[in-house]
């Protein structure tokens, strides 16, 4: 291939699908596009974008230790973000590159995108914190760093500044010590003059590698005056129990449904895996699961493993005790309660998603189950009485997950209802049934005036036109297809006939509001007849109530008053007026006719109003039947019988 000129260099990740192979990408990429767009390639340039240069160069620190070649690794933070990490492994090499016979290893794998690891020899390459981009991202979004190989008892040194060599690979002299110390300085070109490393959150992340991996010593320094909370300024961090000792940490000495953690570590030829899981009530579940000490947030295949493992161990156990509820049991119900601790050592890991903290490798999925089955199964199998009590403990949650899901249920069920109401209704704002009331307006202007009259929070008002369906002469199928009586059963929301359900009711109260009149008395009466025949209960319940509208209003002077009918208002006109008092007299037509205010306080509001309670007496339920039939029923010969029975008795009505 010919040698390319600089300005041949460029963005691949703007061109990705050319046929360009891996190999041609990792030789053609040079450290500008790093620059140019900093945010394809650490995901951000805040604070946590500047600490993902830290995790990189530790975690190439780390390969060299996990791969069995380094036993420590320092890191110090000094004034000015300057930071320094040291381990004590091979070096990085510094013989010249094969393909470019003027530069060494080491300046093509610090300039080059991609270059890591094509130098091989590592058991388990942990790809670094960005996931493949590498130390030479950090380099091209440093200010400077200075790189120190000490091999074969000599020492070299190499400086770059933003990515760029400033300066030939110098040979030191000779080294009294092994290994690769990288210092550095984030660009605030690239983070501006705020962002600075967090000394609490470099020594948490020091000591997660610690934990993770039993085998390496990080040794912690921090400039003292760069700390502000209780970050030691020295520490020397080893953890011989690992995951354990992390998990320990974690939930203290809270009470744990199992007395023995569920924790071990094994290694085949896929990998290692190492995990350490408990059950905590009081504490937070938690899953914390890495790949080559790199954190996973949002898991993946290793996580998949472990879900499955002990999930499928649990429900085998379950069935072995022939316990019923064995099949109820999710990996939710086992996972989502667990404070848990993974950690997987793979070959080559692949990372997926936006942040590139998912892993994605099938192999780690297999890795992690296969193992974790065998040994989840004999761990509950050592002590049966530890198992019955983890798998009743999982049980409970997921019995709870059941009802919480029926609840749910209920209550979309109940939004759907509210969702689906008929579009006259003028619905109060209240959700819950309790203290709310639905008035049943005969006609348009009544319900207008009575939509100003009423209390929007907890009364509703539902318009119905005309004359409603004589429900005791008309077929149910007639029932089904009339307007407004489907509107009303909507607006109630409580089923008719056989499928009432008291509990689906929207409001507490139904109040019939129609006019002081014969027609009045009528739809009254139709009304009446339908709760009566398709929602008995609704009235045995107390829930149905008559208006009292008045039919008079008596004027004198600054008094007003109101008469409900003609005996109140003769009894009014001689007790609240004076004797010969000129009283204007009205009457009114219909409820459309009041002011919003009167119709308000007369009718309406509670205190002031007057409500009749519909009552089904229990001793006048036959005749009770037999009248609703007689006068509302379908034989008109009845009716004319109640009426020539009854001629007598009736009053000419003022008209
Ligand atoms: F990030 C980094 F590259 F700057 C960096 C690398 C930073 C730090 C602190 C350490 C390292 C690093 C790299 N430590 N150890 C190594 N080892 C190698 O690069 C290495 C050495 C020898 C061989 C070999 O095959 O002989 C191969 C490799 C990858």
């Amino acid at each position: 291939m010919a040698k390319k000129q600089p300005s041949d260099l460029f963005d691949l990740s703007l061109a990705p699908s050319k046929g360009y192979t891996a190999k041609d990408i990792e030789v053609l990429e040079g450290l500008e596009p790093v620059r140019r767009r900093p945010g394809m390639y650490i995901g951000g340039t805040d604070v946590a974008a500047l600490h993902h240069l830290a995790a990189e160069i530790i975690d190439n620190a780390m390969d060299e230790a996990v791969a069995g070649h380094a036993s420590f690794i320092e890191i110090e933070l000094t004034g000015d973000d300057t930071l320094a990490v040291r381990d004590n492994g091979r070096g990085i090499p510094v013989d010249p590159h094969p393909k470019f016979k003027n530069k060494s290893a080491l300046e093509v794998i610090m300039t080059t995108l991609h270059a890591g690891g094509k130098f091989g020899g590592s058991a388990y390459k942990t790809s670094g914190g960005l996931h493949g981009v590498g130390s030479s991202v950090v380099n091209a979004l440093s200010e400077w760093m200075d790189i120190e190989v000490a091999r074969d008892k000599r020492c070299w040194m190499m400086r770059f500044e933003r990515g760029k060599s400033a300066g030939k690979l110098k040979e030191m002299g000779t080294a009294s010590w092994r290994g690769t110390k990288v210092t550095f300085k984030p660009d605030q070109q690239i983070f501006g003059k705020e962002a600075h490393f967090s000394p609490a959150r470099l020594y948490r992340m020091a000591k997660s590698k610690a934990y993770l991996f039993r085998g390496v010593e990080i040794r912690w320094s921090c400039e003292e005056d760069l700390i502000k909370d209780d970050t030691p300024a020295e520490d020397k961090l080893v953890f011989p129990g690992g995951l354990t000792d992390y998990l320990a940490s974690e939930v203290g000495g809270t009470a744990t449904v199992t007395t023995r953690t569920f924790f071990g570590r094994t290694e085949n030829d896929n990998g290692a895996v190492e995990w350490a899981l408990t059950w905590a009530p009081a504490v937070d579940p938690f899953l914390l699961s890495f790949c080559n000490t790199i954190p996973t947030p949002q898991g993946g295949t290793h996580e998949q493993g472990l879900r499955n493992a002990v999930t499928r161990a649990l429900r085998a156990h379950g069935e072995r005790t022939n316990n019923r509820k064995t099949s109820l049991i999710t990996p939710d119900d086992v996972m989502a309660s667990a404070c848990a601790m993974l950690s997987v050592f793979i070959r080559e890991p692949e990372f997926q998603g936006q942040t590139k903290d998912k892993l994605s490798s099938p192999e780690a999925q297999k890795l992690v189950e296969g193992i974790l089955r065998d040994h989840f199964e004999h761990w509950l199998a050592e002590s049966p009485l530890e198992a019955d009590k983890l798998f009743d403990f999982v049980v409970d949650r997921a019995e709870e997950r059941l009802k919480r899901r029926q609840e749910k249920e209920v209550s979309r069920k109940a939004a759907t209802r509210k969702l689906r109401l008929p579009g006259k209704l003028a619905d109060c704002t209240r959700d819950e049934a309790e203290g709310t009331e639905l008035f049943l307006v005969e006609g348009d202007s009544a319900g207008g005036s009575a939509k100003q009259a009423r209390d929007r929070n907890t009364q509703a008002i539902l318009p119905l036109r005309g004359k409603i369906l004589n429900v005791a002469s008309a077929s149910s199928g007639k029932l089904q297809q009339n307007q407004e009586l489907s509107d009303l059963m909507q607006a109630l929301g409580c089923g008719a006939g056989s499928k009432y359900r008291e509990e689906d009711l929207r409001y507490e109260r139904i109040i019939v509001m129609t006019d002081a009149d014969v027609d009045g008395a009528h739809i009254a009466s139709l009304l009446l007849t339908f709760f009566y025949r398709e929602m008995p209960a609704l009235i045995e319940g107390g829930h149905l109530f008559l208006a009292m509208p008045p039919l008079y209003r008596l004027n004198h002077g600054g008094t007003t008053i109101y008469a409900r009918d003609d005996a109140d208002k003769e009894k009014l006109l001689k007790s609240a007026f004076k004797s010969n008092a000129k009283v204007e007299v009205s009457r009114f037509k219909g409820l459309g006719e009041m002011m919003p205010a009167q119709l308000k306080e007369t009718t309406m509001k509670r205190g002031t109003r007057t409500l009749v309670k519909v009552e089904l007496a229990e001793s006048e339920r036959e005749r009770t039947e037999t009248m609703v039939e007689k006068l509302m029923g379908k034989k008109p010969e009845l009716r004319f019988q109640f009426i020539q029975e009854n001629a007598a008795f009736a009053t000419d009505v003022d008209v």
